[in-house]
């Protein structure tokens, strides 16, 4: 039986990608956070019975990795946590750079100190490129990287010490660099979430309006189920190496936000308004991915459309809001 070893457990991604290990057999190791208000904390993975084991950790503790590394020696590391909001990055950008670039750094160290052999996967993000963009209108692996965020800063570096790690110690680290992916169990503070959230509040007659940021950026927006079969791939390639996970679809915020407020009879124009406590300082303005490389390696194909997304999320605040 494999072993796996998940940081960012309980997130949405963590959660998704423990249900897929599982059901290839593998027993999964994760850590999270202690929280002052334990109740709900493992609400993504609670339902989950047997082959997994949770212990408390976290990325800034050296000492604690180590010892569960040395412990468990998984076959395979995720390093999923992060404070992955990108907005919020631009309020806690020390706390942001502790966790999502010197957190990586603190794993790598633990990892090729104490379990070598194993592979190891990166979550990076589509938000390391900012505001750059090949001519043909994609961002691809070759595409230069221009943050825009904390966030995107400190994806930059956790992104190069992988590389550097694999490259000065020989080491199986590979990147996925992931675009926009969600799902009912993202974070209903990012937009996709919060529109759908939001939409359904109104139509039940809960809320009156809906207040929004920037509404005319761009997303490749995807599905969390699809993106975890992508990272399994990418970390069992038998070369260590980076990929692009996208649709290669873009739409704006207010284009999804119209789908979405229409699947439920809305006009949205007569709810949603601009509060500016929503905008960043800089915002990256448009994103659609390339993954040619990794539908040609692997044949990667994703299941779910932009809108067979959406609809999977209306539907699920639909049956949790009556
Ligand atoms: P998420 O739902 O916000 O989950 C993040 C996880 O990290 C949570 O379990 C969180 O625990 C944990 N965490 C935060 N700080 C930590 C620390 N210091 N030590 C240990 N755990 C910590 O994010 P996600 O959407 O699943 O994304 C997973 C990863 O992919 C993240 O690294 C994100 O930056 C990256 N990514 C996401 C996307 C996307 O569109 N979803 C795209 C590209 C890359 P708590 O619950 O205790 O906060
Ligand atoms: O949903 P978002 O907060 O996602 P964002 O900033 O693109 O970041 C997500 O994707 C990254 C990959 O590219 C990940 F690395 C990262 O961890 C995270 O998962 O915002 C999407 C867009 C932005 O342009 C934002 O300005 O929606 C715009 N927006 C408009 N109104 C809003 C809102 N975003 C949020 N969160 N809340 C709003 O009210």
């Amino acid at each position: 039986m494999k072993k796996a070893f998940i940081t960012g457990i309980n997130g949405q991604d963590g959660s998704y990608l423990t249900e897929y290990l599982l059901s290839l057999g593998y027993e999964v190791y994760g850590i999270i956070r202690r929280n002052s208000v334990p109740e709900h904390q493992q609400s993504r993975i609670e339902f989950v019975r047997t082959n997994l084991h949770i212990s408390y950790g976290d990325l800034s503790d050296v000492s604690g990795l180590e010892r569960l590394l040395r412990e468990v020696q998984p076959d395979e590391i995720y390093n999923l946590a992060a404070q992955s909001h990108v907005r919020i990055s631009f309020d806690v950008p020390q706390f942001t750079v502790q966790t999502n670039a010197l957190g990586a750094l603190n794993l790598l160290e633990a990892y090729r100190n104490t379990c070598p052999n194993a592979k190891y996967y990166q979550a990076s993000s589509s938000e390391m490129f900012g505001n750059s963009v090949d001519p043909d209108n994609y961002q691809r692996e070759t595409t230069p990287m221009r943050p825009t965020s904390p966030y995107g800063c400190a994806k930059v570096f956790a992104f190069n010490i992988t590389r550097n790690y694999r490259n000065s110690y020989n080491l199986h680290a590979v990147n996925g660099i992931l675009f926009n992916h969600e799902s009912p169990r993202r974070g209903s503070n990012f937009v996709t979430n919060k529109v759908v959230k939001g939409a359904v509040m109104i139509k039940r007659g809960y809320a009156k309006g809906l207040e929004l940021g920037n509404m005319d950026s761009y997303r490749d927006w995807g599905h969390s189920k699809d993106y975890v079969r992508a990272m399994h791939m990418i970390l069992n390639h038998y070369i260590p190496d980076d990929f692009i996970v996208a649709t290669g679809q873009t739409h704006s915020v207010r284009e999804m936000t119209e789908y979405v407020f229409s699947k439920l009879d809305l006009d949205y124009n007569e709810f949603v308004t601009q509060n500016p406590k929503y905008l960043r300082p800089e915002e990256l303005t448009y994103l659609r991915g390339d993954s040619t490389k990794l539908r040609n390696t692997f044949n990667w194909i994703p299941e779910y459309t932009f809108e067979t997304l959406l609809d999977e999320m209306i539907n699920f605040w639909l049956e949790n809001i009556k």
